[in-house]
């Protein structure tokens, strides 16, 4: 196996599995998936598409979660071991700058993001179309609403987990207004975490199938010592509607628009019952990990089938050496970026 470090802090406790003797895949599901089931709140009837990240003695995390109306909006949860958790029965509460209540209309696929002593949640919402809304909180109990980054239309929006070169990091993909059939991941940046640009290209969709019609940003990236890996998701358009599986590529550590290696295979896609059937089938949507730096574990949070959470296993070793074992770059992968 390669030498590859995860730049990071130790978590010796979070969930883990052992690869399963005979399995031939990069990633391994937790054997009690999906962990979050349908009707998990009075009001909610499925959660999926959501991100945990370790906080105080466990867990903290953002839920997407879908109301009895339909309509998606994000709640807190807690877990003292990443895998049981237990959620704050009202949608958390955002605040303008006045700490005035200002809600988005919906919120959904949140992601979260620790930059230095501040916690970042990025969702999807309505703004004339979607686009991205963000917010921050220290503590958790205050949410506080930032400016929009972009304009209509994007989704899939995640920080990096540090500044690059003394800049807030994001990855984002423009979109249309229904369920577009085109989409690749940019990256902009920002010094003050308001204004957003140098906007540039990172990657499109790719000649491998699973991937044809479109991708999107998924998981925090993870910092390792040759590069950022990211575990995004990649779709295809079949007779019978959008497959969606989860993908791995590394980017440049100092210039990340520059994609150095892209797996040309998935390394998960809806195999599963709770994968397959549900309320959108066939859906493997990652949108965080968690990570142990000093044995390299990570587990990858999914959702799946717009219906469950989901957690899958690898290591950033083997990670690595299956990426580069089926490295395969597109035309302008490897570029900063046309602008
Ligand atoms: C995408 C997003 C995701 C969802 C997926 C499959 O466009 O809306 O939230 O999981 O479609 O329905």
């Amino acid at each position: 196996m390669s030498e590859i470090k995860m730049i990071g802090s130790d978590l010796p406790g979070m969930p883990w599995q052992d690869k399963p003797s005979g399995c031939c895949t990069p990633a391994w599901r937790y054997s009690e998936n999906p962990i979050i089931s349908r009707n998990p709140l009075p009001n909610v009837a499925r959660i999926f598409n959501s991100a945990v990240m370790p906080y105080e003695d466990g867990y903290i995390g953002v839920f997407r979660g879908e109301q009895r109306d339909g309509v998606p909006h994000i709640y807190l949860g807690r877990s003292s071991d990443g895998i049981k958790w237990s959620f704050e029965p009202e949608k958390i509460p955002f605040v303008n700058s006045k700490g005035d209540s200002f809600m988005p209309p919906y919120a959904y696929d949140p992601r979260l993001v620790k930059i230095d002593d501040t916690y970042y949640i990025m969702w999807c919402q309505d703004a004339y179309g979607p686009t991205i809304g963000i917010a921050e909180t220290k503590d958790f109990k205050t949410f506080t609403r930032l400016e929009n980054p972009y304009l209509p239309y994007n989704r899939n929006a995640v920080l990096f987990p540090r500044k690059i070169n003394g800049r807030f990091v994001m990855l984002s993909r423009p979109c249309d207004n229904g369920h577009t059939a085109f989409g690749d991941i940019f990256i902009s940046e920002s010094k003050d975490m308001e204004f957003w640009g140098h906007h540039r290209h990172v990657m499109g969709k790719s000649k491998s199938w699973w991937e044809s019609l479109k991708i999107g940003g998924g998981a925090a990236p993870i910092e390792t010592d040759k590069g950022w890996l990211i575990f995004y998701h990649g779709v295809v358009n079949t007779c019978n509607g959008y497959v969606y599986s989860i993908g791995a590529a590394i980017l440049d550590l100092d210039e990340p628009s520059k994609v150095l290696h892209r797996c040309s295979d998935y390394i998960l896609t809806p195999e599963e019952w709770y994968e397959e059937r549900g309320f959108v089938p066939n859906v493997c949507f990652p949108c965080a990990t968690l990570t142990d730096s000093s044995t390299g574990r990570i587990a990858i949070y999914y959702g799946c089938a717009d219906s469950y959470v989901s957690i899958a296993f690898t290591t950033v070793e083997e990670i690595w050496d299956y990426i580069l074992a089926h490295d395969v770059l597109g035309e302008n992968d490897a570029d900063e970026g046309l602008r």
